[in-house]
């Protein structure tokens, strides 16, 4: 196995992207629950993705969601996310939440519904040159609930003139990031449900059109890591939405539903030239705090992923590969196996502290009182929150 010592100047590598609605207010199907000292702008949100980067290192963007994080001036957003040490990244689009698309949006049978979900995209575009952002993230609500409710077919085509529209609306620094998802809200059918139809779709597009794989976005048993495989070997994974799940897209905390899947994820990111920050894929988490403190549960999240990160890169593949070569089973086997079972978090901890970070972030957190200051100023104002 490779020593930690020998792979810890790989973990600086490390950035990942906080979503914004993760200091929001959220909740099930049946309620949503608040919280003391929950942001109520988007300021606010970015003050405390701002928590998790000083205390882990980890996470120097945070990504929006339109109209969530909707401001007068996104010039002064993006200034305020500097002033915290952090930067705006993914812009996310919503196309779920509007009457006119009960029954769909880039896709819906009506063109003037398709043309206010792409007319949402171009102003999703334009927050993107005032924020300096990268990517549009697009995840689309669209589909139908019983056979015969919908032309799938014809949905396709409308889909791609769609996307053909915002492709063409991007400047050349930009890249639009299509992400799928098998099921919900919609239970029949949905129109971008699998990687295989993103990729589809995004390869008509060009170049700057990339997908993004959710990891609560497939049926249970689903091998995630050969999808992550594929879309590298294919120039196409953009970027990742981090959570886990054990039964839907239950958007728990990165890691604490299958450690293990974590594990052989970040192997087939690293295998495949997709750790970096020059390769191009995105490290996104996209979950949902609903029982758990919002700030401690990304300090959380984050930490999962420089853990499984930091066990997979000390997977050695050079002997991996001769025993895989060699057709000899459980060698192989056991080689990945050495790297999954290696407890990182005591090296992990001095190596934070070499570089003037808590050894443990979230006790360096809980000992700041950033909670308690937050609870007691932020008391007037509505929380922000789903749908805010
Ligand atoms: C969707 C999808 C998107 C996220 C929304 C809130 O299921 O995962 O990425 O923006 O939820
Ligand atoms: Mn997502």
């Amino acid at each position: 196995m490779t020593p930690f010592s020998a792979i810890a100047p790989s973990l600086l590598d490390q950035a990942i992207e906080l979503p914004s609605w993760a200091f929001g207010n959220s909740g099930t199907r049946f309620k949503v629950f608040s919280q003391p000292g929950v942001p109520r702008n988007p300021f606010e949100k970015l003050s405390d993705a701002a928590q998790v980067h000083k205390y882990t290192g980890l996470a120097p963007k945070v990504a929006l969601h339109i109209p969530w994080d909707r401001v007068e001036d996104y010039e002064a957003l993006a200034a305020h996310a500097r002033d915290l040490g952090v930067a705006i990244g993914t812009i996310n689009s919503n196309t779920f939440q509007d009457d006119a698309y009960k029954l769909g949006s880039l896709a819906h049978a009506d063109a003037k519904v398709r043309q206010q979900a792409i007319d949402h995209h171009f102003d999703c575009i334009d927050i993107m040159h005032a924020t300096d952002s990268q990517d549009l993230k697009i995840w689309l609500a669209d589909g139908s609930n019983y056979p015969g409710q919908a032309d799938m077919r014809r949905r396709q085509d409308w889909l791609s003139e769609s996307l053909r529209k915002i492709y063409e609306r991007l400047e050349k620094h930009q890249r639009l990031v299509l992400e799928y998802k098998f099921f919900e809200p919609a239970f029949y059918h949905t129109d971008v449900p699998d990687w295989g139809t993103a990729y589809v779709h995004v390869r008509e597009l060009g170049e700057r059109a990339t997908v993004c794989l959710d990891t609560g976005h497939h049926a249970p048993g689903t091998n995630i890591e050969f999808i992550v495989a594929q879309l590298l070997r294919l120039g196409k994974l953009g970027a990742f939405d981090f959570n886990s799940r054990f039964y839907a897209d239950d958007d728990l905390i990165v890691g604490a539903a299958d450690p293990f899947q974590l594990f052989r994820i970040m192997f087939e990111v690293i295998r495949g030239g997709g750790y970096g920050a020059s390769s191009g894929v995105t490290f996104m988490l996209d979950q949902c705090h609903n029982v758990e403190e919002k700030i401690p549960g990304q300090i959380r999240s984050v930490l999962n992923v420089q853990e499984m990160t930091a066990r997979a890169l000390m997977v050695d593949q050079e002997e991996l590969t001769q025993a895989q070569g060699t057709g000899d089973v459980l060698a192989a086997h056991d080689i990945f196996m050495d790297a999954f079972y290696s407890d990182v978090r005591t090296p992990l901890a001095a190596w934070r502290e070499a570089r003037g970070l808590p050894a443990d972030p979230l006790r360096a957190y809980r000992s700041s009182g950033y909670q308690m200051r937050i609870a007691q100023e932020r008391l007037d104002g509505a929380q922000a929150g789903w749908g805010a």
